[in-house]
């Protein structure tokens, strides 16, 4: 059956390599970043798929309630909702750490995660179905240096997952919440703020995952 999956950050990364796993199975897409430019071209590449793609900023809660409300019709029934869109900003210790950076996690990581999971909910209670898939990490249980609030933010992730679990107990709506370790995308780069040089190190002598391994 033809399902309708939200997927934010769908521009880069594991939004993106599951787009394109979901574009092959045929399912109805609803994706969503800040790169226009991108969501455009996934579009012209997939257009025997039914994708509504959207400019989106899941930080900006009104952004993210209008698209939601303004949601054409065929479109309206998510199925799935993945939590996706997410970033580490720095990795100094926390004495020296930049709160510009820790706020951007904070605001992406948790409560953008939060509004999507909020104004979603209410639809899959309604249909009593639905799948909500947040990507947790497993820096949200093993601490680093330098983790700090990136692996705060995922520790949010994680028992906000358990939580909702307990709320949506009487209802057949499923929550799920990945915990990927290491994996190679744009992630590193955005963390060390374009540094391509210092990003190509965290990879060095490991074996990383890829986007297409977590979709
Ligand atoms: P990428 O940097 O490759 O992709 C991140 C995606 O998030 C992009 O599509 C970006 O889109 C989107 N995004 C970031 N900020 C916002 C925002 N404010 N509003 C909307 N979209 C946003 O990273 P990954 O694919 O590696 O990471 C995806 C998720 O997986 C994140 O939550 C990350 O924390 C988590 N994760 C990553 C791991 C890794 O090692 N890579 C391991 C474990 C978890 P755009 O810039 O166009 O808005
Ligand atoms: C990303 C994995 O180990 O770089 O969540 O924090 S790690």
């Amino acid at each position: 059956m033809q399902k309708t999956i939200l997927i934010t950050g769908a521009t880069a990364g594991f939004g993106l390599a599951c787009a394109n796993r979901f574009a092959g199975e045929g399912q109805r897409l609803i994706l969503t970043g800040r790169r226009t430019e991108r969501l455009q071209k996934f579009c012209n590449k997939h257009t025997t798929v039914p994708i509504h793609a959207v400019t989106l900023d899941v930080r900006v809660r009104k952004q993210v309630e209008a698209f939601i409300n303004e949601l054409p019709d065929d479109f309206s029934n998510i199925d799935v909702l993945v939590n996706n869109a997410g970033l580490a900003l720095g990795m100094r210790g926390a004495q020296q750490a930049d709160l510009n950076d820790w706020e951007t996690m904070v605001d992406t990581n948790i409560k953008g995660l939060m509004y999507l999971t909020r104004f979603v909910l209410p639809g899959m209670v309604t249909r009593n179905r639905g799948h909500i898939i947040n990507l947790g990490s497993v820096a949200g249980t093993y601490p680093y240096p330098g983790g700090n609030v990136y692996g705060a933010s995922k520790a949010f992730v994680k028992q906000f997952s358990k939580n909702l679990l307990t709320d949506l107990v009487k209802t057949k709506i499923r929550v799920t919440n990945i915990e990927p370790g290491i994996a190679e995308s744009e992630f590193s780069v955005i963390r060390f703020h374009g540094d391509k040089e210092k990003a190509d190190q965290v990879y060095k002598g490991t074996t990383p995952l890829t986007p297409d391994d977590i979709a």
